[in-house]
């Protein structure tokens, strides 16, 4: 072992000293996808690394030789225990779980590697971009460390410009999905781990100085007035920002302050506002100078813009009351398993929601790719968007909040002028106590200060008072706009209860019950009573469905689930077989019994 390690030190002592640049920390970029990219979606080598030797030495300490260095033999004796060309590949994005049948339970360290021919242009920085990687990223790019980043569905960008090089490249992430008790999630979770570069890789190409990000939206009272702000890249006085929107004849020029920070509020007269009937969007573009005709600079957007704010117990959008037509939605492809990514996929679910009525869907329990939410703005669906701060978290520990106020934070900044997203929930199913308010206190704090053109919310749970009566209890009620909650009367409690029972939800706020349902085995029949029969969930959602219109300021609901889902908790053989089996779809698209009760009940809520 020591001879091994001696030979290879020798071999890569000379790469170690010509590689000391340094990449940049860089805030994520607004809009990545009308920016101008080259992707390197595909083909990606990968190699298994059970015990992270790659990164690791036999005393687990940090190789500085790890396979990041992508080393090939000098000279016929050397010996190097991996080749990246050799390994196999996988297509990227995708999840690990289910592109290698002998990774399909496995949680741990997998690299991937790519190499790419890039030309960077004179005076311009290149970012390379990750739409999301699950759960822990080490980037590296031509055997130097980029950055390393935590959370499996936020994305993030590292500055790479002087870290490539002109023609051949490589690129080498280490991911590792192992669950930890800090974890956002944590240990326990009601899904499939699903490991790998799960979303989009890009290479962003911008100028040195470029549109870093920015926000336009109606104002949260005013639906008269336009709030717009913008921050560039660096803080960078008296350069010029123009915001156009044609079809609203605006055309504003702005300048920088200090702080490379332009805002302004600008009045309209006639605006067709967003809603799910009619999804209007507007054509914008935001230019930066010198001068607008020499832009150094330049991002297109499509915005829609709409008010929610709540009243009592009423939702309104737009100014009128409106009822949550909604479903809940794991991020999984349409067929089979597997992490859902692209606008086809998008589509497909979000067609299926709508055939149900739907005009909300709720996407649990984590920030979901980025097509899913422009599609639902495009198909005229309002969004509820949740961070996976998921049952029991660390909530004492400092770097787990600071690890779920940055996934805040990521997917707040990444969606804020989708104006279908109305609510952002910090939580689900959390256990009471001063720590987690504490705890989530803070986050609702932080989605309020960042964003006040939406709504918080998280889901909570209802304790029983006395057996059939429900109470409301939960010292989160005064941090949130909409209160929600999770109830399996039916599931997990007998449905024949369903009938006999009251509920009280003591807070002058709009309600949405985030989540009922049970489970059904497509195409297994039987009686009523019968559990994982179509008929059993059929029953239980009519019971349900007529439980919920006794509940006071009902604003509406977001049943578990649109499709059965992977969970590793879910084990009964020849029922289950590792599928949450609550869909109102199987997991191959098949529409069970239960579609067309929440179908029918939502006719009436139109
Ligand atoms: C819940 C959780 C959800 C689970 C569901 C279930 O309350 O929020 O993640 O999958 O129950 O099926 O038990």
């Amino acid at each position: 072992m020591k001879e091994t390690m001696r030979r290879l030190t020798s071999i890569l002592v000379l790469l170690t000293a010509v590689m000391t640049v340094q990449a940049e920390d860089t805030p994520l970029i607004g809009n990545v996808l009308n920016r101008q990219t080259t992707s390197l979606n595909g083909d990606w080598r990968y190699l298994v690394d059970v015990q992270e030797c790659g990164y690791y030495g036999y005393r687990r300490e940090k190789l500085s030789y790890g396979f990041f260095r992508n080393a090939k033999p000098q000279q016929p004796e050397d010996l190097i225990e991996y080749d990246f060309d050799k390994a196999e590949t996988m297509p990227i994005p995708s999840d690990w779980n289910t592109r290698d049948q002998r990774l399909f339970f496995y949680e741990g360290t997998v690299w991937f590697h790519r190499s790419f021919n890039y030309q960077p242009k004179a005076g311009h920085r290149t970012l390379l971009y990750f739409g999301a990687v699950n759960y822990e990223a080490i980037v590296f790019v031509n055997g130097q460390e980029a950055g390393r980043h935590v959370g499996g569905f936020t994305p993030f960008n590292y500055n790479v410009t002087n870290l490539l090089k002109a023609g051949e490249n490589f690129v080498t992430v280490k991911v590792d999905n192992k669950r930890s008790r800090e974890n956002v999630p944590t240990l326990i979770f009601d899904w499939w781990n699903y490991g790998g570069i799960t979303r989009d890789v890009l290479l962003v190409d911008v100028p040195q100085t470029y549109i870093g990000n920015y926000s336009l939206q109606l104002d949260r009272r005013n639906p008269k007035q336009l709030n717009f702000s913008l921050q560039l890249s660096a803080k960078e006085a008296n350069r010029q920002v123009t915001l156009s929107i044609p079809e609203l004849k605006i055309r504003q020029m702005l300048t920088t302050d200090a702080n490379g920070h332009v805002s302004t509020s600008l009045k309209v007269r006639k605006l067709q506002l967003w809603s799910p009937e009619v999804p209007k969007r507007y054509g914008v573009s935001l230019t930066l100078g010198p001068t607008d005709s020499d832009a150094s600079d330049m991002v297109s957007d499509s915005i829609g813009f709409r008010t929610i704010e709540t009243r009592g117990k009423q939702l309104l959008l737009n100014g009128q009351p409106i009822f949550l037509r909604g479903i809940s939605i794991h991020e999984e492809k349409p067929n089979g398993g597997g992490r859902a990514n692209g606008p086809e996929d998008a589509h497909t679910l979000l067609s299926w929601a709508k055939e149900l009525g739907c005009n909300f869907v709720r996407l649990a329990h984590y920030p979901h790719n980025e097509y899913m939410v422009r599609e639902a703005e495009r198909m005229g669906l309002m969004v509820w968007s949740e961070i996976p701060v998921y049952w029991t978290i660390a909530w004492t520990d400092d770097d787990t909040f600071a690890n779920a106020s940055r996934q805040l934070n990521a997917m707040i900044r990444r969606d804020q002028n989708r104006c279908n997203v109305i609510i952002w929930s910090i939580a689900n199913e959390t256990p009471h106590g001063k720590e987690r308010d504490t705890f989530l206190s803070r986050l609702s704090r932080q989605a309020h200060d960042t964003d006040s053109t939406r709504l918080v919310s998280m889901a909570m749970e209802v304790l029983a008072a006395s057996n059939y009566h429900n109470k409301l209890q939960d010292n989160m009620n005064e941090y949130v706009d909409v209160i929600s909650f999770n109830q399996y009367i039916g599931w997990y409690r007998d449905v024949k209860d369903a009938a006999k029972m009251t509920w009280e939800i003591p807070y002058d706020k709009p309600v949405i019950v985030s989540e009922f349902g049970g489970g059904a085995k497509y195409g297994l029949h039987g009686a009523k009573n019968q559990r994982w029969t179509e008929e059993f969930q059929e029953n239980l959602y009519r019971e349900n469905t007529a439980m919920l219109d006794k509940i006071d300021g009902l604003a509406g609901t977001t049943p578990w689930i649109l499709k059965d889902f992977r969970s590793p908790r879910r084990l009964l053989t020849g029922v289950q077989d590792y599928y949450n089996r609550k869909g109102l779809f199987s997991d191959q698209g098949q529409k069970k019994k239960a579609f067309y009760v929440l179908k029918e009940w939502y006719e009436g809520k139109k």
